[in-house]
């Protein structure tokens, strides 16, 4: 039987005194957390090919800490619009070294995959957290997640990269991606899997038009009230190059902030950012606003 996720004080969803548990980590969410980006492959959309070499991931992932970040996001496949699926020796040879070289850094490092096994050897080698943008649909993978301690993300995506962008359709989007999230984390839940590990994920740009994920940035408290920490990923994402007409996204760092900001006043938790340090201190003016009285919600 489906269990219901953790009621709050306020229903509002996340209190300031709740944590995110990732393995050995616990990371409190009184402050929100970023998440920086190590793409190990030659075609993400925006940073494809830039840190491709061990060595490279390995340095950019040593910056990311040194800017801030709080979590590190490591994924060997991309899932930009059009993208093909790597097999999963392939995705293994991106990841797992970098990812070996970058678990004793300090900060907890989630490895974004779809594949099960992949998420089990990653886990057994460290990895704290599974970003998955299919939420745990790989055969297998909901018991990976349940034998362990780990954090784990589960985004809503419509369709496959390869087509997804073609005739994303929903009757409203917010209730269905709510509905979504709300039955992925109820499968996890009837594993015994411990709530404080779970977040949700509307999956911007994923299966979405630009009005779709405009609709989704507004009512992101929809999936908060769900009562997990909600991470919202729309760093240099073609929608804010539609917004902008920015069509280079390393041009769309302002999109980004803004867009980090706004996500953040509706209730996200954790951002995840190719800018760790620009993030950082748009979010630290932020809190210091909202520390001298200027609500920000
Ligand atoms: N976006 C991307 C990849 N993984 N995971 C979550 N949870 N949320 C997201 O919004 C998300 C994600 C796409 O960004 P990026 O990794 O930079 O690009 P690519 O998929 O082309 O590697």
């Amino acid at each position: 039987m489906a269990t219901n996720p953790p009621s709050t004080e306020s229903g509002l969803g996340i209190e300031s005194n709740d944590v995110l548990v990732c393995e050995g980590f616990s990371l409190p969410l009184r402050r929100p957390l970023v998440m920086g980006v190590v793409n190990v492959t030659p075609d993400s959309f925006s940073d494809g090919g830039e840190y491709f070499s061990c060595e490279h991931a390995v340095a950019r992932a040593e910056q990311l800490v040194a800017d801030g970040a709080d979590i590190l996001d490591l994924g060997g496949e991309s899932s930009r619009p059009g993208s093909v699926p790597v097999p999963f020796e392939e995705e293994r040879r991106r990841v797992m070294p970098v990812l070996n070289r970058i678990v004793g850094l300090g900060v907890p490092v989630s490895v974004d995959t779809t594949k099960a096994s992949l998420m089990r050897e990653a886990l057994d080698h460290g990895a704290s957290m599974i970003n998955d943008i299919f939420a745990l649909d790989d055969q297998g993978a909901v018991e990976v997640i349940a034998a362990t301690r780990a954090g784990v993300c589960l985004m809503h995506t419509q369709g496959k990269p390869k087509t997804m962008q073609n005739a994303p359709h929903y009757e409203n989007v917010v209730s269905e991606v709510s509905g979504f999230l709300s039955e992925r984390a109820n499968r996890l839940l009837d594993k015994g899997v411990d709530p404080r590990r779970i977040v949700l994920d509307p999956g911007f740009g994923f299966g979405k038009t630009l009005v779709h994920n405009l609709e989704l940035l507004q009512g992101l408290r929809n999936i908060v009230a769900l009562g997990f920490p909600v991470l919202a990923g729309l760093s240099r994402k073609s929608l804010l190059g539609r917004i902008t007409g920015r069509s280079d996204s390393n041009s769309r760092l302002g999109g980004s902030l803004a867009a980090a900001l706004f996500a953040v006043h509706n209730g996200a938790s954790i951002v995840r950012v190719h800018d760790v340090a620009e993030t950082c201190a748009a979010l630290q003016v932020w809190q210091a606003g909202d520390n001298f009285g200027v609500k920000t919600n």
